[in-house]
């Protein structure tokens, strides 16, 4: 299977990224974690996403506050999937961050998440190695339909306690 990177700019990001790393665990993806920056190491950021597809890497997730543009620079280097958490990390609660990894011109794209959305940042890697994988295609299908049971379990529960019977 292939690998997951996740690649954050400091290593402050990383309680935000390690809610990603719990979900490929999770899924028993294989991945790798690193602390590149585009603008503190731009060159090992730049060298690690020109040779992450031949070193085995199907998808990159970056996360990064503040003028967050690891993303952007990873996606730069190669043709492999990228998807972008902007990280709350500054008095601008992570707005800087989320128009910073969104807003990409066109022909290099970003797939940004929810800022701090490492969770799904991560779903979203395990669904688009899942496009060429069965056995995760259905880990993912039966853990929706847990992830929907649960909710249904709360709606009986709160609508017994609160709607009433005529
Ligand atoms: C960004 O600046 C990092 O991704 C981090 O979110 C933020 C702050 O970094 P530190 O100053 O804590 O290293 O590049």
């Amino acid at each position: 299977m292939k690998k997951v990177a996740l690649i954050m700019g400091s290593d402050s990001d990383l309680p935000v990224v390690e809610k990603g790393i719990n979900v490929l665990k999770e899924y028993g993806v294989p991945f790798e974690v690193h602390v590149y920056s585009a603008h503190r190491t731009p060159e090992e950021a730049r060298k690690f996403a020109a040779d992450a597809r031949e070193n085995g890497f199907g998808v990159i997730i970056a996360a990064a506050g503040k003028a967050a543009h690891l993303a952007g620079a990873l996606a730069a280097n190669t043709t492999l999937p990228v998807i972008g958490i902007p990280v709350k990390a500054s008095v601008l609660d992570g707005m800087d961050a989320l128009l910073s990894t969104v807003q990409m011109p066109k022909g290099i794209p970003v797939a940004t998440v929810a800022i701090d959305g490492a969770d799904n940042a991560a779903l979203l890697a395990v669904e688009i190695l899942a496009v060429t994988d069965e056995e995760l295609a259905s880990k993912l299908a039966s853990k929706r339909s847990l992830a929907s049971a649960a909710v249904l379990e709360r709606d009986a529960a709160i609508a017994a306690k609160y709607n009433q019977t005529i």
